[in-house]
């Protein structure tokens, strides 16, 4: 038996769940293998392959010292199979079950359940690989271009991590589902991803922060609901997985920052205190705020599409089972089976958004997403610290949850970053105050020019205040061969 906490480095796929001894599943993993190398280098990283990259690695799973960094050439990297170590004696912590022993064997009554989980989850991994494909072209630095290649190859494994669970407890469907993995494509017509903000692009670096501080923290909560989970080797899997995501925010919460931190000192020191003037602060190669928090409003608008429908009887289903659990649902005080319970709720009625108090299990959905919130608030906070401290007017902020929605009620209506309804005329005539119109996108993209040398930055955004792994400023995180 594998002690759970060393991993197996030896075969081809480094693991912690003893594959040298399972072949079925090693046989399954290895066959999937060549396929999941073809689509890395068909639909990973344009460019780059060849360049050796400072890339962290997990040497182990539990919460210190768990990484090395080393340079790696991206398709040599050592995607595994790691499972947080097993709680002994854990119990389901929620649902009609709670209290049992957690299963390590999926409960028959539950498979098709768990597996549309597993395929949503696995999903947008790839996704957002193919999502960033590009970007590699207009890195504005070697440490950036580093951080995007590490947020890549852990999406990958975050694939890998999934189809395991596929692979190992669903047969011949896990095995099916898993090559339909490899197969959809990120905004494909054809065969697109399952998820809409999944198949949206990631045009520009400025996309990419955003994505991965908002759409990646969707990640966060949706792991850390299904790490509650019943279903131990679907939790133990979540937990670890979420142990690499917090980079992930953490790349975009710094991005966004040092965006915001390099247009604060060029409109110092251009004398220049209106936000609004936006001509003579884009004249200094920056980011002007109020484009910014257009792009905020995109993404904000288009992850919370990511949590479903205001009221979903998926959600109470998967929270009975004992699958997916509340944020926190260890720390939370409650009967945590939510009998009688209620949850406030906005929705549309009569033609205005007001809350309705729904049973709590079918407002599962909207809890989460308050959660998100909720957290998305807390890292901006930390933008709107250096506005304040360059003395700039300015503060970035979520727009109203019915604005520019696809999914849930809301999709219906047009309503502005305040939550004011719109009639069509309206929207059409404030859109573009509201979210990126053609122009900014152009300037943001007239922006996006590649900066290689070790140690400089493009113009549009301050240097990090520390290295990857203690590195110094002039540290070659890239080895471009051409
Ligand atoms: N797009 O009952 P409802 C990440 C469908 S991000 C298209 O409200 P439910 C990452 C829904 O499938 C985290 N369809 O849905 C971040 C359902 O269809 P069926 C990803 C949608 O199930 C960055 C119907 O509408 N993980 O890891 O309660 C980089 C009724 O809806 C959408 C997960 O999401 C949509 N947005 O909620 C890399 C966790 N929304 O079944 C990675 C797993 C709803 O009736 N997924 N529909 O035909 C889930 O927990 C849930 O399935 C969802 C949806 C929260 C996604």
């Amino acid at each position: 038996m594998p002690d759970g906490t060393r991993i197996d480095y030896d075969g081809l796929i480094p693991n912690n769940v003893g594959l040298a001894g399972d072949l079925r599943v090693r046989k399954a993993l290895e066959t999937w293998h060549p396929g999941y190398i073809d689509w890395w280098k068909q639909m990973g990283p344009e460019g780059f392959q060849n360049s050796p990259v400072y890339l962290r690695t997990a040497v182990g799973v539990g919460s210190d010292n768990w990484a090395k960094f080393d340079f790696v050439r991206m398709p040599e990297y050592r995607w595994g199979v790691l499972l947080a170590p097993a709680v002994e004696g854990r119990t389901i912590p929620f649902g009609a079950h709670k209290g049992e022993p957690t299963w390590q064997e999926v409960p028959g009554e539950y498979r098709a359940m768990l597996r549309r989980l597993l395929v949503i989850q696995g999903d947008t991994e790839p996704a957002s690989v193919e999502q960033q494909r590009h970007l590699g072209a207009t890195a504005p630095s070697l440490y950036d271009l580093r951080n995007l290649f590490q947020v890549n190859v852990e999406e990958g494994r975050h694939l890998w991590a999934m189809v395991y669970l596929l692979q190992k407890y669903f047969g011949r469907d896990g095995r099916e589902e898993a090559g339909e993995l490899l197969k959809r494509r990120s905004g494909d017509r054809d065969s697109p991803r399952m998820l809409g903000a999944f198949n949206e692009r990631t045009p520009d670096w400025l996309s990419f922060f955003m994505f991965t501080f908002f759409t990646d923290r969707d990640g966060k909560m949706q792991l850390a609901s299904l790490a509650q989970s019943g279903f131990d080797p679907l939790s133990r899997t979540c937990r670890f997985m979420l142990t690499e995501e917090a980079h992930h925010m953490f790349v975009g919460e710094t991005g966004v920052q040092r965006v915001i931190q390099r247009t604060v000192d060029a409109m110092r020191a251009a004398g220049i205190d209106d936000p609004y003037d936006i001509k003579r602060i884009r004249d200094l190669g920056v980011i002007d705020l109020p484009t910014l928090q257009k792009k905020a409003n995109l993404h904000f608008s288009l992850t919370l599409d990511l949590f479903g429908n205001e009221i979903s009887t998926n959600a109470a289903n998967a929270f009975n089972a004992g699958l997916k659990g509340r944020y926190q649902e260890d720390r939370l005080n409650d009967d945590h089976q939510l009998a009688g319970a209620t949850y406030p709720v906005l929705r549309l009625k009569d033609g205005m958004i007001a809350n309705e108090h729904v049973p709590a299990l079918s407002g599962l959905n909207m809890r989460l997403r308050d959660d998100y919130v909720k957290d998305a608030t807390q890292g901006m906070t930390r933008w709107n610290r250096v506005l304040a401290q360059g003395n700039i007017p300015f503060r970035i902020s979520l727009p109203h949850v019915a604005f520019n929605r696809r999914i849930g009620e809301f999709a219906a209506i047009h309503a502005d970053t305040d939550g004011n309804l719109l009639d069509v005329a309206e929207w059409d005539a404030r859109r573009g105050s509201m979210l990126p119109s053609e122009d900014d996108n152009r300037f943001i993209e007239s922006l996006m020019r590649p900066v290689r040398d070790p140690g400089s930055y493009a113009g549009w955004i301050a240097p990090p205040r520390v290295g990857v792994d203690n590195r110094p400023g002039d540290f070659e995180y890239v080895k471009i061969e051409h």
